[in-house]
């Protein structure tokens, strides 16, 4: 019995395609109109240090978040970035944090400028942020906005006139401080300047057959992931797949580019033209702890199941 596995990383990569757009670098490339804490009232849950030096993921400085739920009298204050921001076009928001190494969970709430009734949180998508490592380090935190598609099309939220970013720290927690540092808060793309799935949140639209059809399997992980550590990369997760005993057949994982009917035309959920915006570049990150060579072999499929196209089987050579 041959037993291997595999975690894959998916996305479409373009020439020339733009990264996305830098919400907070903390030296001078802001779109906020101002941070500030939820409460009111001292003591203060969160205590923000603007221009910290201590720890930075880019430039010179960072937003060093000082927290005591303790003084948290509804357990969901928060810390939050004001402007006036349109996400409609965006698929993901991400920021960058560093921390001891302690758990850390930090949900993210979006509120409609002079509506903040009107909202979308990261949990009802059932999307929960959190640090994953138990190092000190800084650690990529990505919200997959698709998921508010569905909020924003039905009138929940409108999410092309954002007024409030929120992060409430540890949600419901009444006990819990710390100190950590935030960087680098961007939107990106999808396929141009983003993965087309980081499996960061969920594997919509993807589906398996033969060997792969274990229901347990395949499943999110953060075993392995690939993610750069520059400003536009993302996330912590990636699909892990497990196969015992595969023939020399064509058993497969499928993607379906057409999955959510909330989605617009050319994102994410409805994405069926992969020539647009001139991609040129279909790209699979792989790893592989079990196995140093076996074939992947992509195969594009028309709408109705014709018009196939079968690429040259790519190689993992990889190992360890
Ligand atoms: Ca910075």
């Amino acid at each position: 019995m041959k037993r291997i596995h595999f975690c894959m990383l998916v996305f479409l990569g373009l020439v020339g395609g733009v990264f996305g757009e830098m919400v907070e670098d903390f030296d001078g490339s802001s779109l906020v109109a101002s941070w500030w804490g939820g409460d009111s009232t001292p003591p203060y849950v969160y205590t923000l240090g603007f221009a910290n030096t201590q720890h930075v993921h880019s430039g010179s400085a960072s937003l060093r978040v000082d927290f005591n739920k303790a003084n948290d009298v509804n357990l969901y204050s928060f810390l939050s970035a004001g402007g006036y921001f349109n996400l409609r076009n965006y698929d993901y928001l991400s920021f960058w944090v560093y921390n001891t190494g302690t758990p850390l969970r930090i949900k993210v709430r979006l509120e409609q400028v002079g509506s903040p009734t009107n909202a979308w949180e990261t949990d009802w998508a059932a999307i929960y942020p959190a640090l994953t490592t138990t190092q000190a380090d800084w650690e990529n935190i990505c919200v997959d906005l698709t998921r508010a598609f569905f909020g924003h099309s039905h009138g929940d939220i409108d999410m092309t006139r954002i007024g409030q970013i929120m992060l409430i720290v540890e949600p419901g927690d009444g006990a819990k401080s710390g100190t950590f540092w935030i960087d680098d808060v961007m939107v990106t793309r999808a396929p141009n300047g983003a993965p087309l799935d980081p499996f960061e949140s969920d594997s919509y639209g993807w589906s398996a057959g033969g060997v792969f059809t274990n229901p347990a399997l395949p499943v999110l992980t953060t075993e392995h992931f690939q993610n750069s550590g520059g400003p536009a990369d993302l996330g912590q997760r990636s699909l892990k797949i497990v196969w015992t005993n595969k023939s020399a057949g064509y058993d497969n994982f499928i993607y379906t580019p057409c999955h959510d009917t909330n989605a617009p035309a050319g994102r994410i959920g409805t994405y069926t033209n992969f020539t647009l915006y001139s991609n040129t570049l279909i790209s699979l990150w792989v790893k592989s702890t079990t196995d140093n060579h076996f074939p992947i072999l992509l195969k594009l499929t028309g709408s109705k199941g014709t018009n196939d196209l079968n690429v040259y089987p790519q190689y993992y050579d990889g190992g360890g």
